[in-house]
């Protein structure tokens, strides 16, 4: 039976912080009445992040390593994370836990088939704000955001988010954007579907160690938010998950 809970955390060269957050999933999710396993996608990560995945994976069969070549960025890891874990509701979390692994049960409680967590609301509670100009960054982005693709949601970007399984699996089948951009395109895809999402303000904490480069990774999300614009007919159109077919040359370890 497919476990209750699927965590998919997008690492690159994590290894300062995966054994930590690693842990604290399991400890989290233990002490929990329904079952989960966890997925960690690597691409490309030049240090021991995948030796600390591979030990998890190797002691614990809730844990699981996927890895490929070369590294292609968030949101490839994302989609192919999604796409590969089985469980009933799948959330994203970042490595880095800023979104703390409890804060799923305010997104389970919004019984939503998506559920997104969200920092600028007014109930959302931010422990350590990003740097300035990042926050004033992301709030200018967001507002462009907000007009070219996903009307009406005030942080798409959050890197804490819960889907429904087939939600999960029909959205992401349709997704390309290999970079940042993959979070406004799969809200986008899934607007456009019908499905409803729920923004729900949670606790968070920005966390050092950010692996975003403000330029090439700004001009590279603004250029995929309007490509993604002029493609979005053409995504609607692909068949949906049960058809879609996986045929990179990677790997997925467990134990
Ligand atoms: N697999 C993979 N994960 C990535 C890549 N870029 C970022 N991530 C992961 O995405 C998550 C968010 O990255 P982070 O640097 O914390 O972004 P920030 O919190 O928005 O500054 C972390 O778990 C990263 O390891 C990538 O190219 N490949
Ligand atoms: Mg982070």
């Amino acid at each position: 039976m497919r476990p209750h809970l699927g965590v998919v955390i997008p690492a690159f060269n994590e290894e300062v912080r995966l054994d930590k957050t690693l842990s604290r999933v399991r400890e989290y999710l233990d002490a929990q009445d329904y079952t989960w396993c966890a997925l960690v996608v690597s691409d490309g990560s030049t240090d021991g992040t995948m030796s600390i995945a591979k030990r998890f994976s190797e002691s614990d069969s809730r844990f699981s390593a996927h890895e490929y070549f070369p590294n292609r960025g968030k949101g490839c890891a994302v989609r192919t994370g999604m796409m590969l874990l089985e469980a009933d509701w799948l959330l994203l979390s970042d490595a880095d836990l800023a979104a703390p692994i409890e804060e799923v049960e305010k997104l389970f409680d919004a019984k939503s088939p998506i559920a997104i967590g969200s920092r600028p609301l007014k109930e959302s509670n931010l422990e350590v704000r990003q740097p300035k100009l990042r926050e004033m960054g992301g709030r200018a982005f967001n507002w462009i955001v907000q007009r070219l693709a996903t009307k009406g949601i005030k942080d798409t970007q959050c890197g804490f988010k819960l889907f429904e399984h087939d939600i999960a699996k029909d959205v992401f089948s349709r997704c390309e954007i290999d970079g940042y951009g993959y979070d406004f395109e799969a809200l986008m895809i899934a607007n456009k579907l019908g499905y409803a999402i729920a923004e729900i303000p949670i606790r968070w904490a920005h966390q050092e160690g950010s692996k975003v480069r403000v330029l090439r990774d700004g001009s590279r999300t603004v250029y995929d938010l309007i490509k993604l614009r002029l493609t979005i007919g053409r995504r609607l159109k692909k068949p949906g998950y049960s058809e879609a077919t996986s045929n990179d040359s990677s790997r997925t370890m467990t134990s």
